[in-house]
């Protein structure tokens, strides 16, 4: 362990520590509604931000100085990112990664060398993983940096860039499986479009709509388990993306009728860009029932940028981790920091209290939301409201045995009078504060 200071992992000293790298409310194996916090949690640390970003900004560049970023040894590089991160995980005791393709290994001059670096850093992470006992929660392709994805990857324009992108996400989806990943992730950066003047909409909705039926076709043929997770987001970067929302992409799975192979990565950042809340989109993907894994990052809420910054705010992540409680809990998915330490933030073990103090909010998060679930008041409060529905006369009408004509004879017959009640909402925001 040597580009970190801290030598020993962080560990559970409770709420009256003075110690900065500690946890005072995650204890991994502490049980917790009949799960440990380690499994109801499982936490993730992604590539991309802990060793791939710079500590650029759209004014500035690199900041951080990573001695992997200024060498001519791309793949020793790559190495020496991927002991980094292993390392990060001994020390905040963090089981799962992330990564895309390219933040593991260098691109090559063609999509053969570029597959041959995946596999060759992808082999090295193996062994690794299988020493320090971690798992990959999901794998992806990064489709979105290279200047010939700019006019979008499978939703562009140029048919090559389409068949590009089956190649590459074969290949990514072959090591995802050889490394075990429990799910794969399509996050569309570029699926979308700058203007309307250059851009044929219906066509490449098809594209995106064929790349996925083909991406699900190839994910069977190969005997991949874990679900295809699409990550909603709205802009940034193009103008417009086409998978907007929860339930804009909802519509594409519906349209194939995947929805045992495709669920949802969540990112809290890209609800928020989206006009809804982190909490909204959890709880209705897993009304539809494509709930599958979280990022976990907070955006700014004045400048509305994708920030990704570590999520600290307990009362927010309480709503969120109670609708995840209330949708089952994970399955295949976690929580996964999709998220940068802020570009001042030099010191090595920055990214490690950053991850150290966010995986403490969510435990206070979970044992506030187990809490709100045992006292049984708050979910008792909202099934009085839909009570009406229990009775077989309203089941009926739901079950579509009434018909329009039979509906409106019983009002009038029954003289059905309907009487507002309250809504209750200041009375259960003042519940769930009550458990926080
Ligand atoms: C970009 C983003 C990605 C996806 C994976 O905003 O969130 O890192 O999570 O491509
Ligand atoms: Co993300």
């Amino acid at each position: 362990m040597t580009f970190f200071t801290a030598k020993k992992p962080a560990k559970f000293e409770g709420p009256k520590s003075k110690k900065e790298l500690a946890f005072r409310y995650y204890d991994k194996k502490k049980k917790v509604l009949g799960k440990t916090m380690g499994e109801h949690l499982r936490f993730a640390m992604c590539w991309w931000h802990s060793t791939c970003w710079p500590g650029s900004d759209p004014f500035g560049g690199d900041t951080f100085l990573r001695p992997w970023h200024h060498t001519t040894d791309e793949m020793g590089a790559a190495r020496q990112k991927a002991d980094v991160m292993f390392d990060a995980m001994d020390l905040t005791g963090i089981d799962f990664f992330t990564f895309h393709d390219r933040d593991i290994a260098p691109e090559g001059s063609t999509l053969k060398e570029s597959n041959a670096n995946v596999t060759a850093i992808a082999n090295y992470i193996e062994k690794k993983m299988a020493k320090q006992k971690k798992k990959l929660l999901w794998g992806t392709a990064n489709m979105f940096s290279h200047r010939r994805f700019m006019a979008g990857a499978a939703s562009n324009p140029d048919p090559d860039v389409f068949a590009w992108c089956a190649a590459q996400v074969k290949h990514a989806l072959d090591v995802t499986k050889g490394l075990g990943g429990a799910n794969y992730v399509m996050w569309g950066g570029r699926e979308g479009y700058e203007t309307l003047l250059n851009t044929n909409i219906g066509r490449e909705l098809e594209q995106a709509k064929r790349f996925l039926a083909l991406v699900i076709e190839y994910k069977h043929k190969i005997g991949f388990k874990g679900p295809i997770l699409i990550e909603p987001k709205p802009q940034e970067p193009t103008k417009h993306q086409y998978d907007y929302d929860v339930a804009t992409i909802y519509s594409l799975i519906n349209s194939l009728g995947a929805q045992k192979d495709v669920k949802m990565n969540i990112e809290q950042n890209h609800a928020i860009l989206a006009g809804h809340t982190f909490e909204h989109e959890i709880a209705l993907a897993s009304a539809l029932g494509v709930f599958g894994s979280i990022d976990l990052n907070r955006g700014d809420y004045q400048s509305g940028w994708d920030t990704d910054q570590f999520i600290v705010n307990v009362p927010e992540l309480t709503l969120a981790v109670l609708e995840i409680l209330r949708a089952g809990g994970f399955t295949t998915g976690g929580m996964n920091f999709d998220a940068k330490i802020r570009r001042q933030s030099l010191d090595p073990d920055d990214l490690l209290h950053a991850h150290v103090g966010s995986m403490d909010a969510c435990a206070r998060a979970l044992l506030a939301a187990a809490a709100i679930i045992e006292d049984g008041t708050f979910q008792g409060m909202v099934d009085e409201r839909y009570a009406g529905w229990t009775k077989p006369q309203n089941k009926a009408m739901l079950a579509g045995k009434e018909s329009l004509e039979k509906i409106a004879a019983r009002v009038e017959k029954n003289n059905i009078n309907p009487k507002p009640n309250s809504g209750r909402q200041e009375r259960l925001e003042n519940l769930i504060n009550r458990f926080i």
